[in-house]
């Protein structure tokens, strides 16, 4: 394989590849090192929930002992998908396992190939915990834009992550390829999963063909916030978690209303990029210690 053009690790057939399909797998983009502070911040989290569901006495057993695979869906098998909700489909928690994860230098290094070295950290970025039986784990057909419309950012790339093997059981990412120039499609809130997801109605997807993308742990999926995407429901006994991190170019609206994104890179202002310290303090633009004065 030839390596692209432009800076950043993807070869030219990637590249290629992406701009045509609108999509992109990296097969095992990513170790179990590279994985293992995110994995940290949901166990960390999954903690709270077990401690919060034992206070209220609705377990007797926080599972302490139960693999990351599966614990948080044992702790919900015999409670009410409201249970879960309480809690949120996905999560936005700003735990530093996230921040390592998001600035993953090959993370950024794929991303670099597609928008430039000068990448802005998205302030959406989401953990989904994926549990059985919850109607809120199948997400309907969307296209990332429908959430911000009203931002004026393009492209926004997803990275999407799963930290369990994905396949088509628990309920992996699905997508429409060759969508990802498409305008933003009128869509409406669902009101079935009890979430609001924004979707579209089945006459608005066309005769594009679907396809399902099962990765194995650590893979990424690439893609921009115009592609039509979705995921079925979780039909296994385990978790199937992943996370979405998204970035975009320095120039672009921040979506401030969103949260705080990050300087993620910077080819041209190295020294600005964001430290751990900057993100926990929702600190948006990062400057070199010495002309903080300015
Ligand atoms: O992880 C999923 O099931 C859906 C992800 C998704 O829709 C997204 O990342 O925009």
């Amino acid at each position: 394989m030839t390596k692209g053009l432009a800076g950043g690790s993807l070869t030219k057939e990637q590249l290629q590849f992406y701009n045509e399909q609108g999509y992109l797998v990296l097969p095992g983009l990513l170790t179990e090192e590279d994985l293992s502070p995110a994995r940290e911040a949901m166990n960390e989290k999954v903690s709270m929930i077990a401690n919060e569901l034992l206070q209220a006495g609705l377990i007797d057993d926080m599972l302490e002992d139960r693999p990351f695979k599966s614990r948080l869906a044992e702790l919900f098998a015999d409670l009410t998908a409201d249970d879960f909700l309480k809690y949120g489909r996905s999560w936005r928690d700003r735990l530093p396992g996230y921040f390592h994860l998001m600035s993953n230098p090959k993370i950024l290094d794929a991303v670099e190939s597609l928008i430039g070295g000068e990448i802005f950290a998205n302030p959406v970025y989401n953990t989904r915990p994926k549990i059985p039986r919850v109607a809120a784990g199948a997400v309907p057909w969307h296209q990332d834009k429908s959430y911000w419309p009203d931002a004026n950012s393009n492209p926004v790339i997803t990275v999407w992550i799963p930290l369990v093997d994905a396949n088509e059981i628990n309920g992996c990412l699905h997508i429409k390829p060759r969508t990802h120039r498409k305008k933003l499609l009128q869509w409406h809130q669902e009101s079935h999963s009890g979430t609001g997801y924004t979707a579209l109605h089945e006459e608005q997807l066309g005769r594009i063909e679907t396809v399902a993308l099962p990765v194995p742990t650590g893979s990424a999926i690439l893609f921009n916030d115009r592609c039509l995407h979705m995921s079925t429901p979780n039909e296994s006994d385990e978790v199937r978690w992943s996370v979405d991190l998204r970035y975009q170019p320095t120039d672009q609206d921040p979506m401030r209303n969103h949260g705080a994104g990050f300087l993620a890179r910077s080819r041209i202002y190295p020294e600005r990029v964001a430290t751990l310290e900057d993100w926990l303090a929702e600190r948006l633009e990062h400057r070199p210690q010495e002309s903080s004065a300015e």
